[in-house]
């Protein structure tokens, strides 16, 4: 057990480390790539910080260890939580019901009870490794009932919350039969962030139709009840984003921008290259885009002697049966392709399934004429912003689904409706002929958009409104806040 306590922690249902055993049978710790663990690193470092999650193996009981300067405190889950909590309730009831029922989403009360079980570990190991009146950031739907169980153990803590993908309409949202209890659990944070108004509006609609609490954007009022005083609780949106200057600095890197050129070259030099990344998820649009591009090559007005498309799908949640489901759809699908298609040492699509380093996503950025990202629905989508990052040449075309939280903000992208295949197959084809300078005027805007909206602008923001929003006592954030604006850019 860890008798140490800390000001600020963070928990997620992943630790921001993946335990690596080599032969040899000892164990190190690799932090895992992603914006959050970025942007939160160096306000945990100095703001003596901790992370609560689970490390990603069943049966695995760790102590808790430090990390290049971070406290690291494991959450044991056995492969019964694993298939309920997690693949079940997580991504086989919340991640379709949220992202407006693309699949239709199982309810089973085994799940919930084991959601609720593993939430309730979850939140009881927070409160024992949080300081007095300390801050604590709990991250993403699979942890919703965390804040109300944090709050009733430790009424003395500030605690924020954010909702990583969309939250529903409540049409939608009304189907669950858990519905009261989620957003009871979430309305025990001081401020719940969302990627877009939009997803705060709908959990405001929510909790004025399933409880009854005045709520007028962005401020709900929770009554008194029992021992617990009449709180203000904060819902707004707080769209995420990615490191902009690490990202750029990676793509300008001479082995990235030469791999970059071989990566062209290596396809045929086609003239125009398109470029989708994604993980392997239903939500993502793949088959619509497959589609678009499927007819295009039928109708005559795109041809794989000009034209290539790169498909990555990183394998994801593969013990899910829709997941697996999709694998061999999407795969039937590009196998069409190639063979109606494609020629001896030239593909109509190039399709990996299988994850790349971060280098090697910069360069396929870099060599990207035109990018697709035509999810269905979709909270953020980094990937859309990590292309604009990448892109210090000012080139390259964003083609970008409105039902993205990225299209809020990326309005200078070319913007779809991924249902409407016409409009979606002439968007494509519009990007492939655009001319330079409508390429650099677009691509200079999103840049800048990206560049100041990054991820620690949004650690920052959040931080500042939950600091605002705390119930009194001493306030670690104030020294929080200078702490992210003085972070170094890594
Ligand atoms: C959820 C929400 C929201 C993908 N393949 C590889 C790889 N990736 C990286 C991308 C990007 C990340 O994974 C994917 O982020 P997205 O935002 O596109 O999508 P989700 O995974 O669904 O994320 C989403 C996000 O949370 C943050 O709040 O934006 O809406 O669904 O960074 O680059 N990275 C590497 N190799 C790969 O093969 N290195």
């Amino acid at each position: 057990m860890d008798d140490e306590t800390y000001p600020f922690v963070v928990v997620s249902n992943r630790l921001p480390v993946d335990r690596v055993v080599d032969e040899d049978g000892t164990e190190h710790w690799r932090q895992s790539p992603g914006g959050l663990v970025t942007a939160l690193e160096p306000i945990m470092r100095e703001a003596d910080g901790a992370w609560v999650g689970w490390v990603g193996a069943p049966d695995l009981e760790h102590e808790p260890f430090d990390h290049d300067g971070i406290r690291i405190v494991p959450v044991a889950l056995s492969e019964d939580d694993i298939q309920r909590y997690y693949e079940g309730f997580s991504n086989d009831t919340l991640w379709p019901l949220y992202h407006d029922v693309i699949a239709p989403p199982s309810y089973h009360r085994i799940w919930w009870d084991s959601y609720v079980s593993v939430n309730q570990r979850f939140a009881n190991a927070v409160a024992a490794v949080t300081s007095e009146n300390g801050t604590v950031w709990v991250q993403d739907y699979q942890l919703q009932l965390v804040p109300r169980m944090l709050r009733q153990l430790r009424p003395d803590l500030t605690i924020g919350f954010f909702n990583h993908i969309p939250f529903p309409a409540y049409g939608i949202f009304s189907q669950l039969p858990w519905r009261t209890q989620i957003v009871e659990g979430l309305l025990g944070a001081d401020v719940i962030g969302f990627q877009r108004s939009a997803d705060a509006g709908n959990f405001s609609r929510a909790v004025r139709r399933l409880v009854g609490y005045p709520a007028k954007s962005p401020v709900i009022d929770v009554p008194a009840r029992g021992d617990s005083p009449a709180r203000r609780v904060v819902a707004r949106a707080f769209p995420i984003s990615i490191d902009a200057a690490g990202f750029e600095e990676l793509a300008h890197r001479p082995e990235v921008e030469a791999r970059a050129a071989q990566i062209r070259h290596d396809l045929g030099d086609p003239k125009r290259i398109l470029l989708g990344v994604d993980r392997l998820d239903y939500t993502k649009g793949i088959g619509h885009r497959l589609k678009a591009y499927h007819e295009l090559l039928q109708d005559g007005r795109v041809d794989v002697e000009d034209v290539v498309l790169v498909q990555v799908a990183s394998p994801s949640r593969e013990r899910v049966d829709t997941y697996r489901q999709l694998r061999d759809e999407v795969e039937l699908t590009v196998g069409r392709i190639n063979g109606d298609f494609g020629g001896i040492g030239r593909e109509a699509v190039s399709y990996q399934h299988h994850g790349f380093p971060r280098e090697e996503m910069a360069a396929l950025y870099l060599a990207a004429d035109v990018m697709l990202v035509t999810a269905l629905r979709d909270g953020m989508n980094l990937v859309a912003k990590e292309y604009v990052a990448a892109r210090f040449d000012e080139d390259g075309v964003l083609v970008l689904s409105e039902f993205t939280g990225a299209s809020d903000e990326l309005r200078q992208a070319v913007l779809i409706n991924p249902h409407d295949i016409d409009g979606m197959k002439d968007a494509i084809v519009r990007a492939i002929e655009m001319p330079r300078p409508e390429r650099r005027r677009r691509m200079r805007a999103l840049r800048k958009r990206v560049r100041d909206n990054d991820v620690a602008h949004w650690s920052r923001e959040f931080l500042r409104t939950l600091a605002e929003h705390s119930r009194g006592g001493s306030d670690p954030l104030g020294e929080l806040e200078w702490t992210v604006d003085r972070a170094p850019r890594s």
